[in-house]
């Protein structure tokens, strides 16, 4: 996935906490997000909707017309290994950095990464399954060969208990702002990134929302 100029996820971590979600109804949204936002925006989280929305074609173009940024698509796959490996490649053929799946697969079932893979290892609703055995979907999400970890922004004892287990992972958390989580506060618990969606996209000054998130990071409170 060589030729675009973007940083990769740790560079990213040292210039922005925010992972922008996108997920529109209207095509030319997604187009318009991206323009509004501009290069303040350094890495991207799409998932079935864009996919639905813009089709593979217009999802591929969409990344190749932001080279700057970093894709993530967010697939939560949970399928067995040979095609999560064929869906895993044919998102990096679209363009993707970075691809999303379900920790409680195991390592039988992760593709080989030809990408960075995160691992989803509990929900911003819930309870799920995962909370019930939270120690044992982080035992399965360890075997796996990956770049980090979701975990729920609006659940920080769950963020700090992931990042005691997996201290060099890259933590993404969605939940913030419109499922109540706050980013201040999953920073400083541990999370190096919050997925934000409708908090920016459906914001009337969607650049002021990001610079005030960005700010709430960095300042890191609860
Ligand atoms: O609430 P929003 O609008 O900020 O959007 C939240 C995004 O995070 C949305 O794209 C949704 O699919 C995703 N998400 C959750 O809301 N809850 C989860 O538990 C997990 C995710 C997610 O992103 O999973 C993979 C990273």
């Amino acid at each position: 996935f060589g030729e675009a100029s973007h940083m990769n996820i740790e560079e990213i971590r040292g210039r922005s906490r925010v992972i922008l979600a996108i997920d529109e109804e209207e095509p030319r949204k997604y187009w318009n997000v991206l323009d509004a936002v501009g290069s303040s925006v350094k890495a991207v989280k799409l998932g079935w909707m864009a996919i639905l929305s813009l089709g593979s074609d217009g999802v591929k173009s969409l990344i190749n017309g932001h080279d700057d940024k970093y894709f993530i698509m967010d697939a939560k796959m949970a399928d067995v290994n040979f095609i999560n490996e064929k869906i895993a490649r044919r998102m990096a053929g679209l363009g993707f950095d970075g691809i999303i799946m379900h920790g409680f697969i195991g390592p039988s079932n992760a593709p080989p990464s030809v990408m960075d893979v995160f691992v989803l290892i509990s929900m911003t609703q819930g309870p799920t399954l995962y909370d019930a055995s939270l120690e044992r979907a982080m035992d399965y999400t360890k075997a796996i060969d990956r770049r980090g970890i979701v975990v729920p922004g609006n659940k920080p004892d769950i963020i700090r208990k992931a990042r005691e287990q997996f201290p060099s992972d890259v933590i993404i958390s969605p939940g913030i702002g419109a499922q109540g989580g706050s980013i201040g506060c999953a920073v400083k618990h541990g999370a190096d990134f919050g997925i934000v969606g409708r908090s920016i996209y459906e914001s009337s000054d969607p650049v002021e929302s990001l610079k005030r998130l960005e700010r709430e990071a960095a300042e890191s409170q609860c």
